[in-house]
């Protein structure tokens, strides 16, 4: 039973989105995605269209996702890869480097972003119509 987890805040769930969680389920058998809570949003400068109750629902619902948990802060990684017996942790390669350090705890993969699809984007666009 290989174990995969992610994070990130996943608003506006978009294609880019479900592609990174299509790829990093398919390194194991379960996914964890621990999902940014709305007052950490704050702190990484993000605000998210919907709230974190929406967004896990939302996530709750893709067939490649199989727990969601919050984020709370930058330092809970090692404990949630512990915590959920996290094999192989999944980012997008916006990220690349940046997590190297839980090399240490688990397998550590970053994948290429989906070009040319952002939330923010998709917000701007829906604004403007
Ligand atoms: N992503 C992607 N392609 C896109 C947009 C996003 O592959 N077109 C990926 C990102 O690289 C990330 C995941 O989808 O791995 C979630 O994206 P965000 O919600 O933007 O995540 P972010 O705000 O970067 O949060 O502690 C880590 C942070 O919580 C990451």
């Amino acid at each position: 039973m290989k174990r995969v987890i992610t994070y990130g805040t996943f608003d506006v769930l978009h294609y880019g989105h479900i592609n990174l969680l299509k790829r990093a389920r398919s390194y194991g058998d379960y996914l964890v995605v621990v999902l940014s809570s709305d007052e950490f949003n704050k702190i990484k400068n993000k605000q998210s269209y919907y709230p974190y109750e929406q967004r896990k629902i939302i996530l709750e619902a893709c067939r490649y996702v199989d727990l969601v948990v919050p984020e709370v802060n930058w330092e809970q990684k090692v404990d949630d890869i512990k915590k959920y017996y996290a094999d192989i942790f999944v980012m997008g390669d916006d990220w690349r480097g940046k997590f190297d350090y839980l090399n240490n705890y688990c397998k550590v993969i970053y994948l290429d972003r989906t070009p040319d699809v952002c939330s923010t984007t998709t917000k701007q666009h829906l604004k403007s119509n």
